[in-house]
């Protein structure tokens, strides 16, 4: 396993995931707010944009348009996904194998785990196949650690999302992706329990520039390495300067008005 610092998606140590799932996790509804973004074509462009370490795609979209970005942007394949269409307990087709998408050109892969579900041991078997395989082809592993199912009533409570991290440290992730607990000490507490797996902040519905922005530093100030984020930045008229203040509370840890200044 390479040290974090040396990972593809991490720039100085930081990570900004911008994600190009949604339309997968939760249907054509997340693209009317901004309808250009129903295109793929046109997002790929987005995420050139210097702040983006890296893309989170599902196989068909990387298939279609990671031969033309590969000297741009660094991929990041989400393995797992599942549509808003499934009507059952919490749990995720694994669509793509890792030999796959490093043959595509992966720079990371993704997997989301849904602790508490009923499907819970099934899925972090497929978990275990897939980090073991990353490891053989050096490819940094982030889970999206998302405790959910019918024994959890509250996914936002603190000590679910600490439980998370840690989960995520313990089956073997190198990056935890978990949920804002609502305050920078309950994201520190988190992040405490992630030990060596770095943790990001899951970006969530889309609220305003400022809301959003103080959210981000917030877990930054946690100790929070970046964010992976998708309608914050896609349900936004202009996905680009929204990224300039992500840029500057991120990597410069500018104040929220700073940030808010670029934009
Ligand atoms: P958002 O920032 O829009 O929440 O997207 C980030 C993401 O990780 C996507 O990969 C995925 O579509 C979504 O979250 C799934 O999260 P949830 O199931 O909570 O909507």
């Amino acid at each position: 396993m390479r040290p974090f610092e040396d990972s593809p998606i991490s720039r100085d140590g930081k990570v900004l995931i911008l994600a190009y799932d949604h339309g997968l996790e939760h249907g054509p509804v997340d693209f009317e707010a901004v309808p250009e973004t129903k295109d793929p074509e046109a997002v790929w462009d987005v995420a050139t944009h210097d702040a983006v370490s890296a893309m989170a795609v599902q196989k068909g979209i990387a298939e279609a348009f990671y031969p033309s970005y590969e000297d741009d942007v660094n991929l990041l394949a989400k393995l797992n996904g599942t549509s808003n269409l499934w009507m059952g307990e919490p749990d995720s087709a694994v669509n793509w194998s890792v030999d796959y998408a490093a043959e595509v050109g992966a720079d990371a892969v993704g997997f989301t785990m849904y602790g508490g579900s009923n499907y819970e041991v099934e899925m972090a078997e497929e978990f275990r196949d897939a980090q073991e395989a990353a490891r053989e082809h050096d490819l940094p592993v982030v889970m999206w650690s998302y405790p959910r199912g019918q024994g959890l009533k509250n996914d936002k409570k603190p000590d679910t999302i600490a439980y998370a991290a840690r989960q995520a440290l313990e089956l073997g992730a190198d990056i935890a992706k978990v949920k804002y607990p609502g305050s920078s000490e309950k994201m520190a507490h988190a992040v405490d329990m992630a030990g060596p797996t770095e943790v990001v902040m899951s970006g969530g519905s889309k609220t305003s520039d400022r809301d959003f922005l103080e959210t981000v530093k917030g877990a930054i100030d946690a100790g929070a390495v970046g964010l992976a984020v998708g309608r914050n930045v896609w349900q936004r008229e202009n996905p680009a300067a929204f990224l300039d203040g992500l840029e500057a509370v991120i990597y410069e840890e500018t104040s929220v008005e700073e940030a808010l200044s670029r934009i």
